[in-house]
């Protein structure tokens, strides 16, 4: 393994790297970026809530929360044919990987079923599945494994010690068991976190140290600015600062250097010039779509014209 690759890094390695002057930190993460992918192409994939709100769990940001007053309105779990309809307008949109997002704490055995068919039928029109349904057993993850699922994501967030101010309804260590239950099924691990919700430059740097030790890297790293939900308790929280995004953005290149990285939620909130930085320090995939799971993102016209002016193919 070449030590660009190499497995375990030291958080002092990863603080110096994050704080190096800021053009030689993106002109080191863009060169690890050139040599492990195709520096002007960008993996694209649609999302989808296929049961939204009403979920048990407290995170602080989430719009989908039943203890927090966010006008969102609740829905049933939809359709296996609600979500051929939308995968079949996803992929005649360019998307090569469909994901379906449900607000649930964890996956009951009594939705399996269902959830397995959505994945066969997203597999059927020749795309890659992705889901993010919460905790989940060993057992389930074989199970999805079987229905042909690619992606399980399944975020970290933020680092060990600010999650518990995150998040009461669960601990870091339940995340990291469905992340192992994941990675034994042979399903590809998307996991990553959201930069914005109060914490401090040491706990971003220490998210990307966990997941950069992570026995084997993820294969997908979503990096998520927040968006800010009014109802939420972090509906006031200050903006990140943008080189600090991009910093972290690097960080996660240099330190996996094959991973996907992925500029997530929050890109309707940046400029092009913004986003252009973040692809250049090593992103290189996006959420494409009018929405996320319930909230804008930045829109399909618009990503059409921002990637043909950077003679970006999307993939
Ligand atoms: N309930 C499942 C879970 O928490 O794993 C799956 C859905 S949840 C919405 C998926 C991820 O979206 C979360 O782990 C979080 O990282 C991200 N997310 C949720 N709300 C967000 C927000 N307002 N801004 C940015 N990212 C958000
Ligand atoms: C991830 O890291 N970001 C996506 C996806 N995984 C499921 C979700 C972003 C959600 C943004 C808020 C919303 O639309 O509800
Ligand atoms: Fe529920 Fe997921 Fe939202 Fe947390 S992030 S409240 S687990 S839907």
């Amino acid at each position: 393994m070449s030590d660009e690759v190499k497995k375990k890094w030291g958080l002092d390695e990863l603080e110096t790297i994050y704080d190096s002057p800021f053009n030689d930190l993106i002109w080191n993460s863009h060169n690890i970026h050139r040599k492990y992918h195709d520096p002007n192409a960008v993996q694209i994939s649609t999302l989808m809530s296929i049961k939204t709100g009403g979920c048990p769990e407290d995170c602080k940001y989430c719009s989908q929360s039943i203890k927090y007053d966010t006008s969102l309105s609740l829905e049933k779990f939809l359709s296996v044919d609600e979500v051929r309809e939308q995968a079949i307008i996803a992929k005649n949109n360019g998307a090569s990987r469909f994901c379906m997002g449900a607000a649930w704490r964890n996956l009951k055995d009594s939705n399996l079923q269902k959830i397995t068919d959505m994945i066969k039928e997203v597999k059927k029109l020749g795309m890659e599945s992705c889901v993010t349904l919460g905790m989940i057993t060993d057992v389930q993850a074989q199970a999805l494994k079987s229905a042909g699922l690619d992606y399980y994501n399944h975020n970290l967030d933020t680092s060990r010690e600010y999650y518990e101010k995150v998040v009461t309804t669960r601990t870091y260590q339940d995340r990291l068991d469905t992340l192992q239950n994941i990675r034994d099924a042979g399903i590809k691990v998307c996991c990553g976190g959201i930069l914005g919700l109060g914490e401090e430059k040491i706990d971003r740097i220490k998210l990307i140290h966990v997941l950069a030790n992570l026995e084997e890297h993820p294969e997908s790293v979503p990096i998520n600015q927040l968006v800010k939900v009014q109802g939420t308790p972090y509906f006031d929280n200050t903006n990140v600062d943008e080189f600090d995004f991009i910093r972290t953005i690097a960080l996660a290149r240099i330190a996996m250097p094959k991973s996907m990285v992925r500029l997530s939620a929050g890109r309707d909130s940046m400029n092009d010039q913004m986003q252009a930085l973040c692809f250049f320090a090593g992103a290189n995939s996006i959420f494409y779509g009018e929405e996320l799971l319930t909230t804008k993102n930045a829109g399909v016209n618009h990503d059409r014209v921002l990637l043909k002016k950077l003679k970006i193919n999307p993939s």
